[in-house]
């Protein structure tokens, strides 16, 4: 015979006395002690992270940092799990994992997220940030913390943005110097209609493929070129095939880090503010990395034997005005470029 905590007996499975309204009152109570003796902020949890580049990029680099603080300042009660390399998908995939709450955090691109969060996805447009210390002026201001609030109706609590540099074009064959190069190319681009829109405002056609697969769409001639920034130009070999690099740094689309607005509710508040305090860190961390890690690329692509391409950027600018009235269209995303443009 199994005797219930709440003074009832069970034999087989049977149970002998039925539970009457004293017990069930009890029973309320018994689970609203235990509920008192765990919140929410005791409970153990591992954030599974997602991040399609490799082991050691400044971004993956990042997200294990992040991981020791969590770790750390919740006494071992949380942890970071991180998945690079695409071990949890591509972007699009993970980004959508990431809103149902299959995945807890999400380090991606920020221009995949055009038509998810269309706010973050101005800070993928072509030559809005003048140099890396603009672009550092308006994130880590009011204005980044105004866009990274923008993920929330979303599914997602924008937690910090990531260094990327510049995304320039690369190509095999024929090298980019003028936007006329760009003409009936095939250019892989990410999987957003905003860099769709910019790559055919220039002529080319645009491909618009995961990460993962653009190696080898170089490597077997499918596309002509693609468009990164150095260091991705490097990790992923496309240099191999690609070798030309044509600075046009077109955009300087920032990385974010978001967790799943599902992980998020259930955190406690110290919880919530030791994340976000964590996370602060880790973009701090992660930009010592960026500048050095930038440069290694540059020499390893030029000893490779890539060229570099400088251009005339104007002709390229011009050519933006169709990305601008297709995506700058609404009065608060106008005001939020003004205000971009505005930072000194
Ligand atoms: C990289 C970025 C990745 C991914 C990639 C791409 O610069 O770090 O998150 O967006 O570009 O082109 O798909």
């Amino acid at each position: 015979m199994i005797r219930h905590p709440l003074g009832w007996a069970a034999k087989g499975g049977r149970c002998l006395l039925p539970p009457g309204p004293a017990i069930i009152l009890g029973l309320m109570a018994f689970v609203a002690a235990v509920a008192l003796l765990s919140p929410a902020s005791a409970v153990a949890r591992e954030f599974r992270a997602a991040d399609t580049q490799s082991a050691d990029y400044p971004t993956v680099q990042a997200l294990e940092f992040l991981g020791r603080l969590v770790a750390e300042r919740s006494g071992g009660r949380h942890s970071v799990r991180v998945f690079h390399s695409r071990q949890l998908g591509e972007e699009k995939e993970t980004i959508e994992q990431t809103r149902v709450g299959a995945i807890d955090l999400n380090r991606s691109n920020v221009a995949p997220f055009s038509g998810v969060v269309p706010t973050a996805a101005v800070t993928a447009l072509p030559f809005l940030f003048r140099s890396p210390e603009h672009l550092h002026r308006v994130l880590d201001g009011p204005i980044g913390a105004e866009i990274l609030a923008a993920f929330e109706p979303h599914g997602f609590i924008g937690l910090c943005f990531y260094d990327s540099g510049a995304r320039s074009f690369y190509t095999r064959g024929q090298a980019i110097r003028t936007v006329a190069d760009l003409k009936g190319r095939r250019i892989r681009v990410q999987q957003s209609d905003q860099m769709v829109a910019l790559v055919q405002a220039l002529g080319a056609v645009a491909v618009p493929l995961p990460y993962g697969q653009v190696g080898t769409a170089l490597g077997t001639g499918i596309i002509d070129g693609a468009e990164n920034n150095w260091p991705s130009y490097f990790e992923t070999g496309h240099f191999r095939y690609a070798k030309s690099y044509t600075l046009t740094e077109h955009t300087m689309s920032p990385e974010v880090l978001v967790m799943s607005k599902k992980a998020w509710d259930e955190l406690s508040g110290p919880d919530r503010a030791m994340f976000r305090q964590a996370a602060a860190e880790s973009a701090g961390y992660m930009r010592k990395l960026w500048q050095a890690r930038e440069q290694d690329a540059i020499a390893a692509v030029t000893k490779a034997g890539a060229s570099v391409i400088e251009v005339d950027k104007q002709p390229f600018i011009d050519a933006m005005t169709p990305v601008y009235d297709r995506f700058v269209v609404s009065p608060e995303t106008r005001d939020l470029v003004r205000r971009i443009q505005a930072v000194p």
